[in-house]
Formats: C-alpha cells, sequence, structure tokens
C-alpha cells in the first residue's frame, strides 16, 4: 500500500506517520509537506531513513508537483492533513488559508481523479459545525449538524468539506471525511493552547488566557485520532463522514490551571487578555457513529494524556525551543539540502 499524507511535518501528521510506520512495516509513506511555519523537518528525523518513507517538499496547491508525484508513487491512498490550521492567524490573514485548505485540496482531489485512487480522506474539524452555547450540555456536534462556520479558518476547511463530498458525487471519487475535536499531545506547534502554556509556564511568561477562558473545547489525544483516521481509511464507508471525539470537554481556564498544576508553577501566572474575534463557546463532538461503525473509542483518559504531554515538553524543550526561536528554518535548511 502506498499512502501519501499531506501535512506530515505537522502536529497531527507527523504523529500519523509514526503511527502508519510502526504498524503497517509493508506500507510505504510518502509525506507531501511545503514546511510552512507549522511544518517542522526535524520532527520527521526518526523516519528520514526509513526505506518506506519519503519526505517530499512541495505544496498541494502547486498542481504540476502533485501530478508529478502521483505519476511516481501511484499511490492508493491520499490522506490530506495539510492545512493552515491556527484560528488566529485566519483572523489576521485570511487569504492563505483559502489558497491551501480550499484550492489545494482541490487539487489533491483532481491528481486522484486523474490518475485514480482507492481512497481520499479529507482530515476536517469539528469547528465546521460552529458553535454550541454553554448553557446547553445536552448538545453536541452529530455529522448531521448543519455546517455554520466562525472564522476564516472554520469556513475554508467547510468548503473543502463541500468539494470533497461534490467530487464524490459528481465524479465518483471515493472519499472519507473525518471531523475531529481538539487534539493535543507531542509534536503540537506552540502557538495552540495547550503547548502555549507549557512553554510559556515553564518560562515563568504570562498565561494569556481570551476572556474569562470560560470556552470549551473537546480535548483528544492525538494518538487516539490517528487511531480514528486509521480506521476510517481502511474500514469506513465511502462518501461517509465520521465525527471524532472522546467526550472530554474542559474550560480553557481549567486546562490552564492543571498545566499550572502539574508543572508547579502559581495560578498568577494567569493574564486574562482581548477576546478572539467572534470566538466559539463550546465544541462537543457526539462520536456514536465512529464508535458503533468501526468500534473506535479513545484510549487515553485526559488525566494520563495531559501528564505525558507536559513530560514530553520538558523532555523535548529542545523541539520547542527551536522553534519558538525560529532556529528551525536553519535546520530544515542543513538537513534537506543535504539531503
Ligand atoms: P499544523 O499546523 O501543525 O500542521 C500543518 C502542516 O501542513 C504543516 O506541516 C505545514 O507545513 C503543512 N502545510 C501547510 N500548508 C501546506 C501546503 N500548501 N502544502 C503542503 N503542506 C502544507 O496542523 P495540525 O494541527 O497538525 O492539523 C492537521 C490537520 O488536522 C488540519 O487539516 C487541521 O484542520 C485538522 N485538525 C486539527 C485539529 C487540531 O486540534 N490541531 C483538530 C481537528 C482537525
Ligand atoms: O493564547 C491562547 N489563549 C486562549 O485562551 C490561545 C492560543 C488560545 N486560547 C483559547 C482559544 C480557544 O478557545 O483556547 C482555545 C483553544 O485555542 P486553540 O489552541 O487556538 O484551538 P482552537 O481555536 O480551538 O482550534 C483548534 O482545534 C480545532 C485547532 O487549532 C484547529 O486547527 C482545529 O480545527
Amino acid at each position: 500500500m502506498n499512502i501519501i499524507v499531506t501535512g506530515g511535518a505537522g502536529f497531527i501528521g507527523s504523529n500519523f506517520v509514526f503511527h502508519m510506520l510502526n504498524k503497517y512495516p509493508d506500507y510505504r509513506i510518502i509525506c507531501l509537506d511545503c514546511l510552512t511555519y507549522a511544518g517542522n523537518l526535524s520532527t520527521l528525523a526518526p523516519v528520514m531513513n526509513n526505506p518506506n518513507f519519503r519526505f517530499v517538499k512541495e505544496s498541494i496547491t502547486d498542481r504540476e508537483a502533485v501530478y508529478k508525484l502521483f505519476e511516481e508513487e501511484h499511490p492508493d491512498i491520499v490522506v490530506n492533513f495539510a492545512a493552515e490550521s491556527h484560528v488566529d492567524r485566519s483572523i489576521e490573514n485570511p487569504q492563505v488559508f483559502l489558497d491551501t485548505n480550499i484550492i489545494g485540496t482541490s487539487v489533491l482531489m483532481d491528481a486522484c481523479r486523474k490518475y485514480g485512487i482507492k481512497r481520499y480522506h479529507q482530515v476536517s474539524t469539528d469547528e465546521v459545525y460552529g458553535d454550541l452555547p454553554l448553557d446547553r450540555p445536552d448538545l453536541f456536534f452529530t455529522e448531521e449538524t448543519p455546517i455554520h462556520t466562525s472564522s476564516p479558518y472554520s469556513s475554508s476547511k467547510a468548503a473543502a468539506d463541500l468539494l470533497v463530498l461534490a467530487y464524490h458525487r459528481t465524479y465518483g471519487l471515493p472519499v472519507t471525511i473525518s471531523r475531529c475535536s481538539n487534539n493535543y499531545g507531542p509534536y503540537h506547534f506552540p502557538e495552540k493552547l495547550i503547548p502555549l502554556m507549557i512553554a510559556n509556564a515553564l518560562n515563568d511568561k504570562p498565561l494569556p488566557v481570551y476572556g474569562e477562558g470560560l470556552n470549551v473545547r473537546d480535548w483528544l489525544y492525538v494518538e487516539d485520532h490517528c487511531k480514528a483516521i486509521d480506521l476510517i481509511i481502511h474500514n469506513g464507508r465511502v462518501g461517509e463522514v465520521y465525527n471524532v471525539g472522546g467526550h472530554n470537554e474542559k474550560q480553557n481556564i481549567e486546562i490552564v490551571k492543571i498545566i499550572c498544576k502539574e508543572l508547579g508553577k502559581p495560578e498568577s501566572l494567569i493574564t486574562h487578555v482581548g477576546d478572539r474575534k467572534g470566538h466559539d463557546m463550546r465544541y462537543a463532538i457526539d462520536p456514536t457513529k465512529i464508535h458503533s461503525e468501526l468500534g473506535w473509542l479513545p484510549e487515553t483518559n485526559f488525566e494520563d494524556g495531559i501528564k505525558k504531554t507536559i513530560k514530553w515538553y520538558l523532555e523535548n524543550r529542545k523541539w520547542w525551543k527551536t522553534i519558538i526561536s525560529g532556529e528551525y528554518h536553519n535546520y530544515y535548511k542543513k538537513m534537506y539540502e543535504g539531503r
């Protein structure tokens, strides 16, 4: 089996590459990633010499490069993680979100149509459903919940999802979509809530909580997300959407306090700052479909997952300190140009 994994130098994509190479020694994994600020080749260092792994530095928006890769590799499956993924950045500058998340998805699917494919899988997000009110804990997102986006990021992801479903209906492309809640774990870029708070707390810097910090996110350990995608690409029904989430809702302020406690840092580091524009109040996934159809259940509870994550950030200071300082670009140049 030849699998193209786009965005494999990012947070979830890299965890997925490791999961697949470990679990399927007969599979060939080709990582297609253009290494934006969020992509980090050092993350993939442990697999760079694996004969079943190839790294290709190209953008999913580059049609010629994508077609060339398909001609070289004849992929059976494409799993598209590549995206601009940070909501705050999308509020500052939406354009690149539209280019990568929408146009990039269409280029990949055009290549799938042109060269043939067993499965195209789109990694999407619960943010396409918009948000839920805080005073209705009985409500959850199901696959039938209408698309109702808030940010340029979530709108670009929703547009991509609609294109994926249109390519299925119009051209018969064998697609699946997963819509997952907030992930956390190793290699999470330190601009997102959990790794940012860990890094700042370790540096005794202020912990910037947007507004009152009452917004709720449904946190899932990244390995559980990777296992869900693995199940969907092998056993999921073509044309279907699967919600992925672990019923682990927490307010942002709770998360930050847990991190302070685990690291032995004072809560006085918490600083309430201006709110995110259009800030979604609550995300909460109903994962009944993937559980009943594919037998998926999360395996890591939050207590263990956050301990493992904090331990990883403590043991891998070099990884995130380099990213924060921007030196990882130099690392990349050395690594890649020497190859
Ligand atoms: P990330 O920002 O950590 O990584 C994105 C990766 O995509 C980077 O390696 C980057 O270099 C690459 N990339 C960006 N533009 C590209 C392009 N034009 N061509 C090729 N590569 C490109 O993102 P993440 O958090 O790992 O998210 C991965 C996917 O999962 C995204 O599609 C995101 O929407 C989705 N998702 C994320 C979460 C979450 O909690 N992080 C939850 C649900 C869904
Ligand atoms: O400094 C911060 N302070 C803060 O209070 C940051 C970075 C975030 N927040 C809040 C905003 C959100 O309510 O924490 C919550 C989580 O924020 P992010 O880590 O930016 O994640 P979110 O906006 O929920 O989106 C994430 O989950 C869904 C991913 O970045 C998306 O790619 C994914 O689709």
